[in-house]
Formats: C-alpha cells, structure tokens, sequence
C-alpha cells in the first residue's frame, strides 16, 4: 500500500513519468530567472521519463497569476500534474507578502479543489543571487527541475492510492 514502508530511511521517491502528461505554467515577471526555472523542470520531466510531446507549456504575466491557469489546466482533464514556475524577490517589491502569499495559497487551493498535484516551483528570496542559485544549470539545484520530480512523485502516488495499491 502506498507509504506502507518500515525503515529508519524515507523511501525514494517513484519517479516513472511514462505515459504522463504535466502542464508548465511560467511567469513572465522576472523571465530572467523563471526561464532557467524552465530549463530545469523540461530537464526533470525528460529525466522522469516525460515524453516532450506530453508537456504542455504556459506563459502568465506573474506569479499573482499562476493559481488561475494552473487550476484551468487541472480542471481539463488533459493532464496529470501542474508545474507553476515564478520569482518573486523581496529586496524588489513593496508587495512581496500579497504575492508570494497569495500565490502559495491559491497554488494550494487549486491543488485541492481539482485533486491534480500542482507544484509550487515559486522562488522567493531575499535578493537576486538567492535566486540565481535556485536556479541552476544542471548539475546544480534548480527548482524547477526539483519540482519536476515532485509532479512525477506525485502522480503516481495519487495514482497508487485511487487503486487502492
Ligand atoms: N510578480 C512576480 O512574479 N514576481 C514579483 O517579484 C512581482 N513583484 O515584484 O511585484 C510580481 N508582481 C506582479 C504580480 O504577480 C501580478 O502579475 C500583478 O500584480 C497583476 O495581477
């Protein structure tokens, strides 16, 4: 069953994304950054077995934005996960909490509301090379690409217990 699992270790995470389909919804705002974001989440999806042709990819203006269209994609029924990328950086907006704040909830929300895992892929740090670091080539850390592999985990757990594995 799944999370059936006696040890002093987690298990590692099932990462088969054969067959599936994930949307990657990305902010415009700080492109500079959410671009390298992208990079690494179509490099985790490849790396998990996504197929290129099942991902399919979205631009909103910010991250204010990503609940909405992650919540349509997960409403269509045409995929299995939700990739919501952005950057906000608090050194460079006075509305740092309203939007990382609202986009973290409503990214949640969207998630329960639909029972489509949508990741949560968001930078927000404190300056410019916070985000630069999280958002690596690979090899290095990149949320993106960490968020790729959560979407997989993700799918096939919610999967597994549907059918009561
Ligand atoms: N959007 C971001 O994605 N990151 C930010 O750092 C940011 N700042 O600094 O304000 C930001 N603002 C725009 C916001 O997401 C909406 O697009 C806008 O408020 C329109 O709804």
């Amino acid at each position: 069953m799944a999370g059936d699992h006696r040890s002093d270790e987690a298990p590692e995470p099932v990462l088969d994304g054969t067959g599936r389909r994930v949307a990657i919804v990305n902010a415009r705002f700080n492109s500079h950054i959410t671009l390298r974001l992208l990079d690494g989440a179509r490099r985790g999806l490849a790396a998990a077995g996504v197929a290129e042709d099942d991902v399919v990819e979205a631009w909103v203006p910010g991250a204010f934005e990503l609940p909405l269209a992650a919540k349509t994609f997960a409403e269509s029924g045409d995929v299995d996960a939700v990739i919501c990328l952005g950057c906000v950086i608090r050194g460079e907006t006075t509305h740092y909490e309203s939007v990382a704040g609202e986009c973290a909830a409503g990214i949640q929300r969207a998630g329960l509301a639909t029972g489509v895992p949508i990741v949560f892929g968001v930078l927000t740090t404190e300056d410019l090379d916070q985000a630069l670091a999280r958002s690596e080539d690979a090899g290095g850390h990149n949320v993106g690409e960490d968020g790729a592999a959560v979407a997989i985990e993700m799918a096939g757990l919610l999967t597994g217990i549907r059918k009561g594995a």
